[in-house]
Formats: C-alpha cells, structure tokens, sequence
C-alpha cells in the first residue's frame, strides 16, 4: 500500500479543500502545513488504533512513563519520516510549487519542558514506537510553553510562548476518558452498613481533566504508541456552580503555564496542584484501561510499569495506595506489594536546590487524603527500620522531616528501582546523596545511562552525514545503531575523511547563513564552531567559557598577531525568569558578544554568537555544524548531559570535564580524541571536604586571570550595569562555589590544544569521524532497552514487521 506521488496531491488537495474551503494555493503557510499535518495523521491512525487493539488482546504488559515535562520537538518531519512518506510527500509538495522546508517552519515546537529532562523522555518516546514497545507517556498539555526568550540590550526578556494558537494538528481530545481529580475539603473515614471503612469528603474543589492523546510513531514498523497530556477544564455538571468566568480561573490556571525551572524546585502550591493533577488522572486512566485485561487487581504489576521521571510525578505512589484502598477495597499490605511492583524512579539531580520538599501544612490542605496515606508510609517505614537500622540512619531516610514531605524519600521507598543517569551520577547516589538508602535496599539500585534518538539528532537533522554513512557502512546502521562502529574502519581513508570535512563545512556554511539571517552577524565558516547549548545555569559554567573569551580578547588586543584559529563561540541558553546571575551571565555575554564581533582588530579571529530561544529545532540546526562541544560543568553536578551525546554523534570533538557522561564518551571514544580538562568528580569532593579553598589567592597569584577577571569591572565592556561586578564579586569574593577559578588554567590549556589540532584538518576529521563511529552506545534505543529489560519488564511487541532490531548490542 505505498502511497504515489500522484496519489498524495490528490488526497492533499482533497484535504485542504475540506478544511479551508478554497484551494491550496490560496492557503497561508499556516494553513498548508496544518492540512498537511491532518493528512499524515489520518495516514498513521489505522496504526494507531491497530496498535493499542493488539496490545489488549495480547495483554501485554504496559508502560507508562510519567514525566511534567516533553519536549518532542517538531512532529511533520519525523512522522513522515518514521512511516516512509516523507520523500514521497517532499516530491508532491513539490509538484504542487512548495517548499517543505518552509512548510515546516510553520510548525510550533511544542516546548512543554525545560532541557534535558523533557527532551529526553521525548527521546524515549522515539525510542519506545521504534523498538514496538508498548510504552505511553503520561504528561500535562500546559497552554503555554516554556517562554520565548528575546534579548533586548543583551537583557533576556521572557514572552508568553502561546504554541496552541494556529492549532495542534497532532493531538486528539479523547472526551470519553476524562478523570476527576479532588482538591482540598475535608476527608474522613466512616464504616458503611457492610462494615467496611468508606472515605467521605466534603467542600473539595472538583477539577475535569481532560486527556489529549498524541500519537509516537515507530520507525517503519506500523507502531503508534500513545503519548497523553492533561488538561484541566471545570466539570460540565458543576458549570452552574461556577456564576462567572472568573471563578473557573483556579481551574483553567492548573494546566495553563509550565513551570520554568531546570534542575530547581519551585515550592508553589499551583506547582503542587500540577503535579497531583497530571498523577491522578494519570493513575485513574491507567486502573480503568486495567480492567480491559479481566484480571485479579494483585496482577496489575504483570501487566502495568509507572515510571517516575524525577520526583515530580512522585504522588503517584499514595496515590495508587488511595485508589486500590479506597475504591478497591484492598488491604493495606496488598496496596503497599502492588504499588511497590508496579512503580520504579529515576533520580537527574544531586543539587541540593532541586530536591523537592513540601511543606507539610501545604500537603495537607491540598490533598488531605493523600498527605493521610504519606504519613501511613512514613509511620509503617519507620516501625520496619528503626529496630534493625537504629536512630540515625532511620530519621535520615524518612519521608516526614522537619515539617516537609521528602519526594525523594517517597519515592525511593515506594518504588522497586531507583536509578541514575549516568555511571558516575549513580554512584554519587550511592556513596552520597542516597547513601542511607543504599544501605537500605542495595538491591534496587542501578545505573541507566542516558541516551538520544539516532533518528532525530542524525538521519533528520544532517542528511549529508546520513547519506555518507549509508554510502560507507550501508543502511544497518539505521535498525541497528551497533552498526555505526563499523565506519572506524574509514579513519585512515583519505577520500572519506575529505568527505566528511566538507559535509560539515557545507553544514557550517548553512548555519553561518543562518546565523546572518537571524542574529545579522557575518561568521566566517572556515573558523571552529565551538559550541556551549544547555539550560544556563552556575553549574554548568557559561562564565568559564565567557572568561576563556575575554581573555583570548585581551591576548589579541595586546598581540594582534598572535596565532589563534578563527573561533565562532556559539551558545543558546535559557535562564530561569527568577535567576538573577543565570541573567547577568547572559547579559555580560551578550554585552561582550557586541564588543568582540565589532571590532575591527579582532576580524574572524573571534566571534560571539548567543542565539535567541534556544529549544529543539534550534537545536537541530547548530549542532550538525559543530566543531566543538563544550562540556564544562563542575565535575560531580552534570547528571549525564544529553547535548554532549548529540554532538558527539555529529562529528563535534568534545571539551569536557570528568563528569555526567562525558566520562562515558571518554571510555568509548578514548582520551586522545577529545579535550578533558579539570578537576575530577574526587578533586572535587577532596576540595570541599578540606574546606580551605580561597579562589582570592588564586585570583592574586595568577596574573592572566587577573587581568581577565579586573575587565569584567573596569569598563572594558561596555553597556554593563554592574552585571560584571556581580560575576567578578561571585568568584574572588564570595569563594568561588563552582571553582570556575581553580579549573580557568587547565581549560585555557585545554583550549590552546584545541586550536593546535584544528590546524591539521585531516587528524581533526579522523578523529570527529571516531566520534561518530564511537557514538552508538548513546542510542537511545539501547538506554530503552535495558529499562525495559532491568526495570519494566516489558517486552518488544511481536507481531509488527520490521522496526528497529538491536541485532547485537
Ligand atoms: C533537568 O532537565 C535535569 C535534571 C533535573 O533534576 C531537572 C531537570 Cl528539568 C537534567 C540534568 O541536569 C541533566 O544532567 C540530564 O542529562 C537530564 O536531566 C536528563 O537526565
């Protein structure tokens, strides 16, 4: 049943026509790419719904990966893409005079999440079709996106990113499944006639959620799998209650803006109501489809796997323990073995910041029932540890402490699995941040490193790579990422590695128009794309590549002909709205970004970029041209990193640190291809035990960094209101908390080899070719393999043709 291209007008035009009532060629871009989407999402829905019949009558078992946030990026290409229409639509499109290319900018990038999180359990999704795994995402349908950043005077400005506006064509509201979700009143339990305890509540504010379900298609295996986000709206019969429009706003606000904190917690109760809210209805949706498989509630672990995407989704715990004792009727230990099986956790974070804690009396006003059935967790895990435990390590692991609600703790002692990011960060988990509770239950934790979509972050977003790869190693790679090692065979082919070098000059070329077009600064190609894309944060030092920058200014102002390779220093970063030195990092940026690129002794030799609104599809188009992939968070407080994996698989040569991941990439691609530099993850929890550092002593004693630090407050850079002085005070005054000083000579070092090999251009392409060929054991197919292997239990659905294989891991 492959559809022609003649076929494809026709049904287009068809579908156009239906929706707008005039031809096509009269349509906005808006409207074609609506039209288009419509189409393709009629093509995969016999899959879709194919795919959900087969997994009840199989009763397989199911995942359900819950997570505030998904970042999937833009859906047309890659649903094209994975169901084999995309040339087929690319050549119609055509035919009829447009451009898919500009069709897709018409697009929204849904961006219902923060960074790595988000964008790794889209990652996952890719993952889960792709592998016929039968796996769905519980999430929320936030009306508004992470805001849209704008700079104005290298200021960040924050805008209401208003995605829904001209439509989402991928989603359908599935008004028969709604839950309802209860907040507040009052709880008590009462013995019924039959003698059995009933819960009654009175005064609760009563909340309709609504599911929106999205299809995750699988890469040519006729798989949709099921991605459902929340959205609350008031219940039809209590509409009377509610006089005026502006009385339903404490409903309509649950779902309506996400929270825009990376690695940090927010401690607001509407932040509170979110997560309860996307829990319950996610929690009463999956009990009800349960029922489909007419089997006993105590094998609900043989068919169901909840997965806890940090500790946001956490509530899911009391919350099956409430339902299966509330409206099941099962005894308390029955609950606790049924909810224990079925959830498992996944810890992203050591910062201490971004451990979420709720005051007790906000818990308990809000949910009176579920802070009930937390303290029933807490008491009973109490009276099991303390007597073989003893004092210490019990009141350390509790989930009530100090008048808080523990998520971690809650989680842990809830779930099955406890697991970490990557190989270091799990074992930070063990030796330090969950250390108490590895003592506990040693045998629920375990390691799964993160992973990326090959599909996504290769195959769509560098097509040239792509087709070199197929032309060289054949198309295996594509089911069976394992198969990418087989291109180290090309590192000493002269003609390969000509061809990769002007494949990613070509993608250079591509961004440096790009970059003209959008931020008007003229970058020359043939200079280092260097690299820095991620949430902006203290930790993960954008001020150290900032310093590195000023300095290498400084160096040219002084010595004109000194010998640095032409550099473009790319970032794209978000700060929190309420980070005000996440800001000023961005402002001193920004300010010295115009400083640099106009002035006339500096050239090519030095560029700034800071592009506006990073997110997916940005994304997308810098890393295919990245040279180098800056890595440099304090070593111990990167999780894993995820853009790391991307520009490795790009061909980017990686300067890093010893931490998250990068350790991992170091292990595959070996020391002598990449650029580490630093203190290790140990250095560091030797410095901070010895409690002595003085980064003031460091700053006097060495010259070149003091002269670098002294420009960031002596009017050198123009257009600073003290942005300068709060960076500078940060370092020397206030000790330094993430030793930017202590690692600055070691990173410069780091820096100067980098410039050194870029020299020789053909040891460069070889070793960004062994990047490439190194990159396979980051697939995100092998990540979701073993959680479903290790963790979920879940099997690949046989039964479907084709898809991705894992032939040999
Ligand atoms: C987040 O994006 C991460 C951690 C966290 O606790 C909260 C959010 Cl929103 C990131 C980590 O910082 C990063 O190292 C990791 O690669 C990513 O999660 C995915 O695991």
């Amino acid at each position: 049943m492959t559809l022609t291209i003649k076929k494809f007008i026709e049904e287009f035009k068809v579908q156009f026509r239906s929706m707008y009532a005039y031809s096509y060629k009269e349509g906005s871009n808006e409207q074609i790419y609506n039209a288009l989407g419509i189409y393709v999402k009629n093509y995969l829905s016999e899959n879709w719904k194919n795919t959900r019949e087969n997994y009840v009558e199989n009763s397989v078992k199911q995942v359900y990966y819950f997570s505030m946030e998904f970042l999937p990026g833009r859906q047309l290409e890659s649903n094209a893409y994975n169901l084999g229409l995309l040339d087929t639509i690319k050549e119609g499109l055509e035919e009829m005079g447009l451009s898919f290319h500009e069709l897709e900018e018409a697009e929204a990038d849904p961006a219902l999440g923060n960074g790595g999180l988000g964008r790794l359990a889209s990652c996952f999704m890719d993952s889960l079709a792709s592998l016929g795994i039968p796996g769905n995402g519980n999430g929320i349908r936030y009306q508004y996106g992470l805001f849209k950043q704008k700079f104005v005077d290298g200021y960040q400005v924050e805008l209401p990113e208003n995605w829904l506006r001209y439509r989402n064509v991928w989603e359908t509201r599935n008004d028969k499944s709604t839950c309802m979700v209860r907040f507040g009143g009052n709880v008590w339990l009462e013995k019924n006639h039959l003698g059995h305890m009933k819960t009654k509540y009175e005064n609760t504010l009563n909340v309709l959620a609504v599911p929106y379900d999205t299809p995750m298609v699988g890469y040519r295996n006729d798989i949709v799998n099921n991605l459902r986000l929340w959205s609350a709206e008031t219940p039809v019969e209590e509409e009377e209650n509610y006089h005026t429009l502006e009385a339903t706003e404490p409903i309509k606000e649950i779902t309506q803006v996400l929270y825009p904190d990376d690695s940090n917690y927010e401690g607001r109760l509407l932040r509170l109501k979110q997560e309860y809210f996307m829990v319950s209805a996610g929690v009463q949706s999956i009990l009800r489809h349960y029922k489909k498989y007419n089997l006993p509630r105590k094998n609900i672990p043989d068919k169901v796997a909840i997965h806890i995407n940090d500790t946001h989704p956490a509530l899911v715990i009391p919350e099956m323990m409430r339902i299966l004792l509330d409206e099941e009727h099962l005894s308390w230990e029955q609950a606790f073995e049924i909810t224990f099986k079925t959830c498992s956790y996944t810890n992203h974070t050591i910062l201490r910041e971004a451990l979420e804690k709720w005051p007790v009396d906000m818990m308990k006003d809000l949910l009176p029932r579920i802070y009930m059935i937390i303290e029933e967790i807490n008491k009973r895990f109490v009276e099991t540890t303390l007597p073989i435990y003893g004092e210490r390590i019990t009141w350390q692991t509790a989930i009530l402490q100090n008048g808080v609600v523990n998520m971690a703790h809650l989680a842990v002692i809830g779930s099955h699995s406890v697991n970490g990011v990557a190989k270091l960060h799990t074992e930070i988990l063990m030796d330090d941040v969950l250390k108490d509770f590895f003592e506990l239950y040693p045998e629920r934790f375990n390691n799964k490193t993160n992973g990326i979509t090959q599909r996504r972050w290769i195959q769509l977003s560098n097509p040239g790579l792509t087709d070199l790869l197929d032309e060289k190693i054949g198309q295996k790679w594509k089911r069976n990422p394992a198969e990418l090692k087989v291109f180290k065979g090309f590192e000493q082919d002269e003609k390969t590695i000509n061809e990769l070098a002007k494949i990613k000059l070509e993608n250079k070329v591509r961004l440096a128009e790009y970059i003209e077009e959008v931020q008007g600064i003229k970058v020359n190609p043939k200079a280092i794309f260097d690299v820095q894309i991620k949430r902006l944060h203290a930790y993960k030092r954008q001020h150290l590549n900032m310093l590195h920058i000023l300095y290498r200014y400084l160096e040219i102002k002084e010595n004109p002909s000194i010998d640095y390779t032409p550099r473009v220093f790319i970032f794209g970063a978000k700060a929190a709205p309420s980070y005000v030195y996440a800001k000023q990092i961005i402002k001193v940026i920004n300010s010295l970004a115009e400083l640099i690129n106009n002035d006339t002794d500096i050239g090519d030799k030095l560029k700034i970029v800071f592009f506006e609104n990073y997110g997916v599809s940005l994304a997308e188009k810098i890393i295919p041209a990245a040279d180098v992939s800056e890595q440099i968070s304090l070593a111990s407080m990167e999780a894993s990193g995820t853009s790391n994996m991307k520009l490795m698989a790009n061909g980017a040569l990686t300067l890093a640190t010893l931490d998250g991941a990068n350790i991992e990439i170091k292990d595959f691609v070996g020391e002598e291809n990449m650029f580490v530099f630093g203190l290790s993850s140990n250095d560091v929890y030797e410095l901070k035990a010895a409690n002595n550092y003085n980064s003031k002593a460091i700053y006097e004693s060495n010259d070149k960094l003091r002269r670098t630090l002294d420009a960031l407050t002596n009017d050198t850079i123009p257009g600073l209101n003290g942005e300068g002085y709060a960076i500078f005070d940060s370092l020397v005054n206030y000790n330094d908390e993430y030793f930017v000083l202590k690692d600055f000579e070691s990173y410069v070092d780091a820096q100067e080899k980098v410039d050194a090999l870029y020299k020789d251009e053909k040891e460069w392409t070889r070793k960004s070719l062994l990047n490439i060929a190194s990159s396979a054991p980051f697939s995100a197919d092998y990540t979701i393999k073993r959680y479903s292997d290790d963790i979920w239990k879940v099997k690949q659905y046989v039964g479907q043709k084709n898809g991705v294989q894992l032939l040999d891991e």
